[in-house]
This record gives C-alpha cells, sequence and structure tokens, in this order.
C-alpha cells in the first residue's frame, strides 16, 4: 500500500497520507513521497492549489513513534537529524509554495501531525477531528514549526496551555479560537475542502502566491517594510494577465477566467 496517495485533478493536487492504521504517522518513506508531491506541485503549471488529507479515522499523529528505539543500551537518538532532514524542509516548502495549500484535518492531527495542518495556508476541520500538541507528554518541544505558529495564531497564553498540557483541543474549539480556518460537519468535510480547494485552483494563482509571501513575512516585518513589500509585489502582479482580466471582468460585470499568470 502505497503510505501517501496523491491525484491532479481539475487543477487540484490532492495529498492524502494513507497509513490509516497508525493514525498516518510519519516515516521517511511518507516524507519522501510527500517532498516529491510538493515538488510536484511547484513545477507544474496545470496545478494551482493543493488539498491535504488523510485517510482513516487520524490526520496524523506526527512522527512514527514505533520507529525510535529508546529500549535501554539502544544508542542515543539525535532527533535534529530528522527534523533536519525531513520536517524543516517540508514546513519550509510548504509555506514558500507559491500556490495555496487547503488542509482537512478528518480526524486527530497530533504532534507534528498538528503542525503540518497548521503549515498549510487553510485549515478546515471535521467536527470529530481534533488537535494535540502531544510532545510534551514525550519531554519535547512543539516542532514542524509549532512554536512559531501556535503564538501567532491563538497568543502566547493558549499556546502554552496547548503546549504543556499536551490536551485534544477539538475542532469547534480551534475554529473558536483562531487556530484554523472552520469546522465542518463530518459528512461535508470532503465536498467543502474538495469545492474551497477547487475554487482555488480557478483564481489568480501569481496573486496568490504573492499573498502568501505577503502575509506571512508580515509576522516579521515593520509597517514600513510591509508597505514596501506590498509596493514590490503589487508592481509585478499588476503586469500580470491575471490582472488584466480581473480588472476587464470587473468592467462586464463577468466572472473572470484566470490563468494563473
Ligand atoms: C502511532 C502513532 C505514532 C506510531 C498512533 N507513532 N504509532 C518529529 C521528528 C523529530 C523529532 C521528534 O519529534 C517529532 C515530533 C513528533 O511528532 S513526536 C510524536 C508526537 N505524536 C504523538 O505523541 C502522538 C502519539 N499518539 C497518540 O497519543 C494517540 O495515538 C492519539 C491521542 C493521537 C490517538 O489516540 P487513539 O485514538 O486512542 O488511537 P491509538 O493510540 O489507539 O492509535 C491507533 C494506532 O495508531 C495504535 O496502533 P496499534 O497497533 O496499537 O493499534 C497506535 O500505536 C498507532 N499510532 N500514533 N505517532
Amino acid at each position: 500500500m502505497t503510505s501517501v496517495l496523491v491525484s491532479v485533478e481539475a487543477g487540484v493536487q490532492t495529498i492524502t497520507l494513507n497509513r490509516p492504521e497508525k493514525l498516518n504517522a510519519l516515516n521517511p518513506d511518507m516524507h519522501e513521497r510527500l517532498r516529491s508531491a510538493l515538488e510536484e506541485a511547484a513545477g507544474k503549471e496545470q496545478i494551482r492549489a493543493v488539498l491535504l488529507t488523510g485517510s482513516g479515522r487520524g490526520f496524523c499523529t506526527g512522527q512514527d513513534l514505533a520507529e525510535r528505539d529508546v529500549s535501554p543500551g539502544a544508542p542515543p537518538i539525535d532527533l535534529s537529524v530528522s527534523l533536519g532532514s525531513y520536517y524543516n524542509p517540508l514546513v519550509r516548502r510548504m509555506r514558500a509554495l507559491p500556490k495555496p495549500i487547503v488542509c482537512a484535518v478528518n480526524g486527530v492531527a497530533a504532534g507534528a501531525g498538528a503542525n503540518l495542518a497548521l503549515a498549510c495556508d487553510i485549515v478546515i476541520a471535521a467536527r470529530s477531528a481534533s488537535f494535540v500538541q502531544a510532545f510534551s507528554r514525550l519531554g519535547l518541544v512543539p516542532d514542524a514549526g509549532g512554536t512559531y505558529f501556535l503564538p501567532r495564531l491563538v497568543g502566547t497564553a493558549r499556546a502554552m496551555g496547548l503546549a504543556l498540557l499536551a490536551e485534544k483541543l477539538t475542532a469547534e474549539e480551534a475554529a473558536q479560537w483562531g487556530l484554523i480556518w472552520k469546522c465542518v460537519e463530518d459528512s461535508e468535510l470532503a465536498a467543502d475542502s474538495r469545492a474551497l480547494a477547487g475554487r482555488l485552483a480557478t483564481g489568480a494563482t501569481k496573486g496568490y502566491g504573492h499573498l502568501k509571501r505577503a502575509l506571512y513575512a508580515s509576522t516579521g516585518n515593520s509597517l514600513d517594510a510591509q508597505l514596501d513589500l506590498e509596493r514590490d509585489l503589487q508592481r509585478e502582479l499588476g503586469l500580470s494577465e491575471d490582472y488584466r482580466e480581473g480588472v476587464n471582468a470587473f468592467k462586464e460585470k463577468r466572472t473572470p477566467r484566470f490563468k494563473g499568470r
């Protein structure tokens, strides 16, 4: 069974984590497949949005703990190796991808699996899904971007509670807290997330890519730097085919037909 399923339809690349019996815990094979799927998404013009989800009752429970030998006498494990080789490049690739990534959280998202969801650009979760910053139970700090995403999304007080207590946060609470975009009924997750990704895949892709850059840069920038960045990005977008199409469609009172460039 392939550990990550990848398909492309109508401009949307769907990536499905597929080790349901392990709640889609991540191993090196899955990381390699995820990496190559995202490279494909970056390189192919016809892919204009990505949809990331999981198969079975879990979304992703982070690192596969069964692969860690911590028995007495086993050699020490240098966790920085897997972060440096897999998790950090993955989060960087996702954030830098100049196309929107929708995450459909179909079940529990734990540890690095929760933060993989938060690295996506727009997160929808099924009502039965949950988010667990499980790291402190293992004596670890939130990784895969967790210490960066959490305080920015929900503030330090809630980030600290989530990280210290490692309790499950329901999808509904996650939406109320602003950790994710929204929570939908379980029966609606697949259709709603596909529709959202499909809608983004017909949008002004270049504009979305620049929009990601601007919003993600803003937390580290001064207002002055951000105004300069907006000016520079807008200069490029003003020269795009999609800008012309958008303005023409507005004047002609019709739906724009964006080409993504
Ligand atoms: C699993 C896992 C799992 C293996 C469920 N591994 N088998 C990254 C890289 C570098 C440095 C270190 O850190 C990291 C960050 C990390 O991600 S560390 C890992 C953080 N993740 C966790 O600690 C989550 C561990 N899982 C759980 O706490 C539970 O499974 C949750 C609360 C997510 C779900 O509980 P249940 O719904 O009761 O399901 P379950 O525990 O029965 O799991 C079902 C199966 O999946 C079970 O296998 P089995 O053979 O007994 O049926 C679990 O062992 C397996 N599984 N997560 N991460």
